[in-house]
């Protein structure tokens, strides 16, 4: 198939700026591609894992894609899609930024002994630029009226915007003529609010490397969910890719939780999965849905994808420990993760007796009701009923010498961390 049929099946096309040319110079042979994201912080999040997805996706297709790290261009911060002003980042922040998210795209997409996917940085050539020569030999070819008309500008005439943030098209499209003119890429991808410094890049390229220049543009439709609400983001915030931000046991959660409405959609847009198996999860959807397959392989996939097999199988196994009850065969750190949204109290080292020692972190709101729920079963500690009043809980019960894990009736979880 077709790397643009494939984007078409996976509903992963938005606008594209001449579709029929892309199409054939894709099958013709083999191009160079990018995609951009600025350090404007240290982490993304899987709604900006999407395009790099897509560049992948190219790049099994045997194209060469190119990942631009914005080293000059998050000193100043795209504003497609804000309402005001961004304050500026110092710039051993951004630097700081460059190197996390360096670090996180060769994680995922440059594999040992992998030659075909380039990170760049665009702050290599954009310094050496002086002000008379963007002046004269750039801005010469963008009109002041054209940029004032593109949607990220034209929103903030009332509220505002700085000539830096105004500028800011300029500079990726500065971006766009050096790659195309130097590494011979033909063709950007972004996210749908990256069309408007897109076409500017190319209109770029026209007026400096002539009209008959081929190149191309592509944005990836904005995911949108069954329910209405806005995709990848929880409760607890978004789903972030570093680890520390967001567990590989929340990740996985993530994924395994999604609606059967949206789960097809996800398998399509988000997974190297071919169509064939992508077709036989829909079908189990359909036929069924109780064993939720599509949502497990999903979520495998992914988590597999993003922090590898070990912290996949860690994920499984916290997964398993929580439903079965059977808390003791899991690591502190296990713990950690599986029970870092649930409600956490601290505990002495000090033996107690287990009545005492519930009423008093305020598991149980009085010692009538604590002995109650412990003499009828429902109590358990790590997985395991404690039905006599008598016993005391000591610091042998901690597991790995730091948790203990209540639980009280069916599934009411409490976390309690020894001191
Ligand atoms: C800079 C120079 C270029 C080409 C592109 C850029 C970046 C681009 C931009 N992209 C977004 C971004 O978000 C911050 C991430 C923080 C870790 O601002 N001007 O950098 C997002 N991008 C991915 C998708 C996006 C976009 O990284 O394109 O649409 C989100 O899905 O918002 O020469």
């Amino acid at each position: 198939m077709n790397i643009i049929d494939e984007l078409e099946w996976r509903d992963a096309i938005n606008q594209q700026t001449d579709a029929e040319g892309l199409r054939k110079l894709t099958e013709e042979k083999a191009i160079s591609l990018y995609c951009g994201v600025d350090p404007t912080g240290d982490s993304m999040h899987i709604g900006h894992l999407i395009p790099f997805i897509m560049l992948k996706r190219f790049q099994l297709a045997g194209h060469r894609p190119v990942i631009l790290i914005g080293g000059a261009t998050g000193t100043i911060g795209d504003p497609s899609g804000r309402q005001s002003e961004r304050s500026l980042q110092t710039l051993e922040q951004v630097q700081a930024n460059v190197d996390a998210l360096t670090e996180q795209m060769k994680k995922l997409f440059v594999t040992e002994g992998d030659a075909q996917i380039r990170l760049v940085n665009n702050y290599d050539w954009t310094h050496k630029i002086n002000i008379i020569e963007f002046l004269r030999d750039y801005g010469k070819n963008f009109s002041i009226n054209q940029m004032l008309a593109k949607d990220v500008v034209s929103s903030r005439l009332e509220t505002g915007i700085s000539f830096t943030e105004f500028s800011y098209q300029i500079l990726q499209s500065l971006d766009y003529l050096h790659l195309f003119q130097n590494e011979d890429v033909q063709l950007q991808i972004g996210g749908s609010d990256q069309w408007g410094n897109i076409t500017s890049g190319l209109d770029l390229i026209r007026r400096k490397a002539g009209s008959e220049s081929v190149a191309f543009g592509l944005t990836i439709p904005l995911m949108l969910k069954a329910d209405g609400t806005k995709f990848g983001k929880t409760a607890g915030g978004a789903i972030w890719l570093d680890p520390n931000k967001t567990t590989p046991f929340e990740f996985y959660q993530f994924w395994a939780n999604t609606d059967d409405r949206d789960v097809v959609k996800y398998l399509k847009y988000f997974t190297f999965l071919s169509k064939e198996q992508i077709e036989e999860l829909a079908e189990k959807v359909q036929t069924e849905p109780h064993k939720r397959e599509a949502q497990k392989m999903l979520a495998e996939e992914m988590t597999r994808f993003v922090h590898g097999e070990e912290l996949l199988e860690q994920a499984k196994r916290i997964t398993a420990a929580l439903f079965s009850g059977d808390i003791r065969s899991l690591t502190a750190d296990e713990i950690e993760q599986g029970f870092k949204e649930m409600p956490t109290f601290e505990a002495t080292q000090e033996s107690k007796n287990i009545v005492d020692w519930l009423v008093d972190l305020g598991i149980e709101p009085s010692k009538r009701q604590a002995r109650e729920d412990v003499t009828k079963g429902a109590i358990s500690m790590n997985g395991e009923k404690v039905t006599d009043v008598a016993r005391d809980v000591t610091a042998e019960d901690a597991i790995g010498g730091r948790f203990i894990i209540i639980r009280k009736g069916k599934k009411n979880y409490s976390l309690v961390k020894l001191t």
